[in-house]
């Protein structure tokens, strides 16, 4: 099928380059093409592998390549509405997003999971649930968390298991893609200057199920409006999930267990505090999700309890750093939107120096702001939103706000401004882009400049 096939991909980052690998080895004939002019050829060509025969292309595209695309394998971050790409799918072309391409070579089973937040936690410890169950060689992690899918999906095989972490971004773009499991955490606005509306953001995740039937399970939250209603026409069996409410069938909360009701038989899993290193309700949402998509995975429940029970915040998400001067810090770089952000503010019992702004991806901050419910003693804002929060939170009667024009000068005003028994919180509410190449690395200067305050207790503390 690939073997001459023209192929033009779009984006020269990880997914791009590992979209080129894959089909280079499938004998595709590759072009490469970025369009950032910023980019030389030998830029993009450094990327790829020694002896890559794919040309490569950065600015404009010309003409005769748009013409000659038989395939075009778009990277996550490109718009599928872009003038190039609408000409290029006018021009006959087939258009498919990296994942589509990486499951083109699936031979096992696939759990994917979607949702606003919390998917690369329940990704992270899905994968560590399907490791234990059948060992690390056997288990791929795949997708928005970081690794491309065309990067892993050759070393799979009948009994193997790929965990995916799937955007929105990715989810537009798929044709064939088929989880035998899939799970939408959350919905809440978010992405849409790239989505333009909340019905085509809502859309585009409820494509994890495109390809469903009952003979597979897509796990939802019943206390999200977006996935409760979806529950009512997935073409998967669904199972639900509530932190608020006891259900009936699926996997809820009573007092601090977490139980798993079916058929009438209620089973008490774990204690949410004894038995769990997470913080925040969210988190609880998370491992219901996990717990229900590795059992629909058929991993046995002992081995999944004993998995969450090792289980530690994964990185830039609500993530404990250090004390320091009796001030406890917390990484929630991840906190990219209003809704992750307000995860965050939930999670803190200390009076908190909340770090906030960045990229413009207009959002609305309302709900953020009055999740604060007296706990933020000061908003110290940065990058393109801050104005545009800070008229939010005058709005809404909270003005201990405090601008600065960089990063560093920020964190040493939250440094200044906390007094010992507080919290600082990184948790922007907004994308890092403009500032920062992406949320990583902004989470990775707060930490390092954390480190650097010197050392003292260092014991994490729950809550904040
Ligand atoms: N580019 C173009 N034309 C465009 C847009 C971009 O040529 O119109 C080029 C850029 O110049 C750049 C390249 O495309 O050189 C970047 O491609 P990309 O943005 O798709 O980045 P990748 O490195 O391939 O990373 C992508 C995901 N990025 C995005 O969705 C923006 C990564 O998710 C993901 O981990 C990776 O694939 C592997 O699957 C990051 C992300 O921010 C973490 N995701 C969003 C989020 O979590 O909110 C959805």
């Amino acid at each position: 099928m690939w073997k001459g096939r023209k192929c033009l991909v779009i984006g020269s980052g990880i997914s791009g380059t590992g979209s080129v690998k894959l089909l280079e080895h499938m004998g595709a004939e590759v072009v490469l093409y970025d369009s950032n002019g910023e980019l030389t050829q030998e830029t993009l060509r450094s990327k790829l592998p020694q002896g890559s025969r794919a040309a490569c292309i950065a600015g404009e595209l010309p003409e005769e390549t748009l013409k000659a695309a038989e395939t075009v394998v778009l990277s996550p971050g490109v718009p599928t509405d872009l003038p190039l790409v609408n000409a290029l799918r006018d021009n006959g072309a087939s258009i498919i997003g990296e994942i589509e391409l990486g499951y083109q070579e699936e031979r096992g089973r696939v759990a994917a999971i979607t949702g606003t937040n919390g998917k690369t936690t329940t990704t992270t410890l899905v994968g560590e649930i399907m490791k234990a169950h059948l060992g690390a060689d056997k288990t791929f992690v795949i997708g928005n968390i970081g690794n491309p899918y065309t990067s892993e999906c050759l070393k799979t095989g009948p009994d193997t298991v790929t965990v995916g972490e799937i955007s929105s971004f990715q989810l537009e773009t798929i044709r064939d893609f088929h989880p035998s499991v899939s799970a939408i955490l959350n919905i809440t606005p978010d992405h849409l200057n790239r989505h333009h509306t909340m019905e085509a953001y809502v859309a585009a995740k409820e494509n994890i199920t495109l390809n469903q039937t009952k003979e597979d399970v897509c796990v939802l939250n019943y206390e999200n409006e977006y996935t409760r209603d979806f529950g009512e026409r997935c073409p998967a069996r669904v199972i639900y999930f509530s932190s608020v409410r006891e259900l009936p069938e699926g996997y809820c909360l009573r007092g601090d267990k977490i139980l798993r009701n079916t058929s009438g038989v209620s089973r008490e899993l774990l204690d949410i505090h004894k038995d769990m290193n997470l913080v925040g309700i969210c988190n609880v949402e998370n491992v219901m999700a996990a717990i229900a998509i590795a059992e629909s995975m058929g991993v046995p429940m002992e081995t999944i309890l004993a998995v969450i029970r090792q289980f530690h915040a994964v990185e830039h998400r609500i993530e404990f750093v250090a004390a320091r001067g009796g001030v406890d810090y917390y990484n929630d770089s991840k906190g990219t939107n209003p809704d992750a952000a307000i995860q965050g503010i939930r999670a803190m019992s200390k009076p908190t120096i909340l770090i906030g702004g960045g990229y413009d991806k207009q959002s609305e901050y309302d709900e953020w702001i009055e999740s604060f419910g007296g706990k933020v003693k000061y908003l110290v804002l940065i990058g393109q939103t801050r104005e545009k929060i800070a008229e939010c939170a005058k709005a809404h009667g909270f003005d201990r706000i405090r601008f600065a024009d960089t990063f560093e000068e920020c964190l040493k005003l939250c440094t200044e401004l906390a007094e010992s028994g507080d919290a600082v919180l990184l948790s922007p509410a907004c994308a890092s882009w403009g500032m920062f190449p992406n949320y990583e690395v902004r989470g990775r200067l707060f930490k390092e400049y954390v480190y650097q305050l010197g050392q003292e207790g260092v014991s994490p503390q729950e809550g904040g």
